[in-house]
């Protein structure tokens, strides 16, 4: 091997053979500057910072303390899952819903693109661990990267550092997580605040557990820990291992007399995760604690239940619609600081705004870094309706005790929900696990801003995950299915299906959401409990409105009545809708969906 004189190589605080040769061959190829093994310091994110000032990448915000805002190109403000691919050996293994590309051609061509695309840069080496260190099998990552940002945001994000690699020793599994914002600079060239590349990759090998992503620095392309590992390879890993990677958020709910309950709940990307996942009940004696706000894994306990855990340490939330009305929780903890702001607005006085907020300012800096006033209206939004916070979980005041328990939290049910104006109910609650999977499975919802396309469409989304999904859709939910058989069925999460953004005819929601989402929680955990009633319809046992806890809700009786009907022409036309998906999954579907939808059909005559 020749022995590349880059400064920071030979300085590497480990042991571990197969880290230190991944490191050396990739600095080798990518010819950074310098390599800098990441420590998780405060001295290290004040140094980052600092450098990230300088550049022109964040501006200090005054007005709270230890937080930076930053704007992206506008061309890298969300994920890109047309650029995402799942590299399999076969491509059956990746599925009718993942882009695809052989293996070896797909290294082949990213390896041209990597060389040389880390000149100019430095190159930084981060250790994380997504979940508890002191897990039994602490599940490790190591991610190289040349972007700053990312070394920042993995600091918020992970648990991340000196201690990492310390636990890893020189045996750990890891995976490999390969980042380069794609962007070298020549001698003497100037730096954008924003390096990024037009062309994008986001892939992921199934087979050798590895991550590659060029071209993006924004979160979901680049944080690799996140959507990349904790989904993508992730739920490769629990197909094998038998238990669920999943994009859901989880949740302590006790009631007025203590009896404590924890949920898991799988909506789209900006369907209101980090907002149901920190609510505050408007119904007294009832208390939320958040444990995790947009991935959880989940594994059979000793006693027969599924216990989840949070893989993240950090919350990469959607800014606009954020307030202190909407989910005061997450107000709370960026007051808290140590935070970053990724294409909201910015105020004179040094403070942050997006759509949503309350005290809407004369003047603002936007996201675009122009002047505009927010009450004109041809100005464009403010804040990207995708811009985010990222903050440290620790700072939010209703995190539950146990939120970094290795042992993960008992799920007493899980909920899937989607944005739909029409057809889906408030709520709705599966006969059984395998009724529960087929609403999973046919949950659609309107597309938003979280991913690059066309915001508004229906799309099919399984479980909230097919972005995510590492492998075959069909063979996913075949997955689900076999989870179910794992355990006694009185064990398993009871299944709901809900829809808080069903809309009038005139085109207002029909339910108030946010807080008062906390009345329909108090509905699922009675059922649980056996202390409520539902009406048996076509599609899952539904509440009356008289069922649901309205107490000192302003709300029109016949709103309720509209969000929680059925109406079986609309469901008809969902049939369809329903099979036409089923046929895109194509053979590897599993014959029970086929079984739920015949018995669906039927039912609805
Ligand atoms: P990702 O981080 O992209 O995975 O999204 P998320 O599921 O965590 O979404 P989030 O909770 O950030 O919500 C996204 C948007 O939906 C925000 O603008 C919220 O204000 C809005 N929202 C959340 N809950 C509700 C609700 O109950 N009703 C209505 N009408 N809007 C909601
Ligand atoms: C999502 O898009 O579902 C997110 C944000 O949670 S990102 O990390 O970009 O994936
Ligand atoms: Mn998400």
């Amino acid at each position: 091997m020749t022995a590349l004189a880059i400064p920071g190589l030979d300085h590497a605080p480990t042991t571990h053979p197969g880290l230190l040769a991944w490191v050396q061959e990739v600095a080798e190829l990518t010819t950074p500057d310098a390599v800098v093994w990441c420590d998780g310091t405060q001295d290290e994110w004040n140094r980052l910072t600092t450098k990230l000032v300088d550049a022109g990448t964040f501006v200090p915000l005054e007005k709270r303390p230890n937080s930076f805002w930053c704007a992206s190109d506008p061309d890298d403000v969300a994920r890109v899952e047309e650029r995402t691919f799942i590299c399999s050996k076969d491509a059956s293994d990746a599925g009718p819903t993942n882009n695809w590309m052989d293996p070896g051609e797909m290294t082949a061509l990213m390896t041209d693109l990597y060389r040389g695309s880390m000149r100019g840069r430095t190159m930084y080496v981060i250790p994380f661990c997504m979940g508890p260190l002191d897990a039994e099998k602490p599940m490790f990552g190591v991610e190289i990267t040349d972007s700053e940002y990312v070394v920042v945001s993995m600091h918020i994000m992970t648990r991340a550092g000196r201690d990492v690699l310390d636990r890893m020793g020189s045996d750990a599994d890891f995976v490999p997580c390969l980042h380069s914002v794609g962007k070298p600079l020549e001698a003497g060239e100037a730096d954008v605040s924003w390096p990024c590349s037009e062309t994008k990759y986001i892939t992921h090998f199934p087979e050798t557990k590895t991550i590659w992503s060029f071209g993006s620095g924004y979160g979901g392309n680049a944080l690799l820990g996140k959507k990349c590992y904790s989904l993508r390879i992730a739920s490769v890993l629990a197909r094998e291992e038998g238990w669920l990677a999943e994009h859901m958020l989880i949740l302590k709910l006790t009631s007025p007399t203590d009896e404590v309950h924890y949920i898991a709940a799988a909506f789209p990307s900006a369907c209101g995760k980090t907002n149901l996942a920190m609510l505050e009940p408007t119904i007294p004696g009832w208390r939320v604690e958040t444990l995790g706000d947009d991935i959880a894994w989940m594994r059979f306990g000793d006693d027969g239940r599924l216990y989840a855990v949070n893989p993240e340490n950090g919350f990469f939330g959607v800014a606009p619609g954020t307030n202190w009305k909407t989910n005061p929780n997450a107000m709370r903890t960026l007051e808290g600081g140590n935070s970053i702001y990724t294409n909201v607005a910015r105020t004179p006085d040094g403070d942050v705004w997006w759509e949503g907020m309350e005290g809407t300012p004369e003047i603002l800096t936007s996201w675009k870094g122009e002047q505009i006033s927010p009450s004109d209206s041809s100005a464009g939004p403010a804040a990207h309706p995708n811009s985010r916070y990222c903050t440290p979980m620790n700072q939010c005041p209703v995190l539950a005790q146990e939120w970094d328990d290795p042992q993960g939290v008992p799920i007493s049910a899980i909920l899937f929900g989607g944005r739909r104006a029409t057809t889906i109910p408030l709520v709705a609650e599966a006969r059984d696990w395998q009724h529960g999977v087929f609403l999973g499975a046919t949950l659609s919802s309107e597309k938003t801003a979280a991913a690059a396309g066309t915001v508004g469409q229906v799309r099919r989304d399984p479980m909230a995950m097919l972005p995510f999904i590492g492998y075959n859709a069909g063979d996913y939910l075949r997955h689900w299915g076999e989870v179910g058989k794992q355990a006694d069925a009185a064990k398993l999460p009871s299944i709901f299906y809900v829809n808080w953004f069903r809309r009038g005819d005139d085109g207002r929601f029909l339910w108030p959401g946010f807080g008062e989402n906390s009345r329909v929680l108090k509905w699922i955990v009675e059922r649980l409990e056996g202390r409520a009633s539902a009406v048996e319809t076509a599609i899952g046992r539904v509440p009356t409105v008289e069922e649901l806890d309205l107490t000192g809700l302003d709300v029109r009786y016949e709103d309720v009545a509209d969000a929680l009907a059925i109406d079986v022409d609309e469901w008809r036309a969902e049939l369809p809708l329903i099979e036409e998906w089923f046929d895109t999954i194509g053979a590897a579907l599993p014959s029970t969906m086929q079984d739920e939808l015949a018995a669906l059909r039927q039912r609805l005559g």
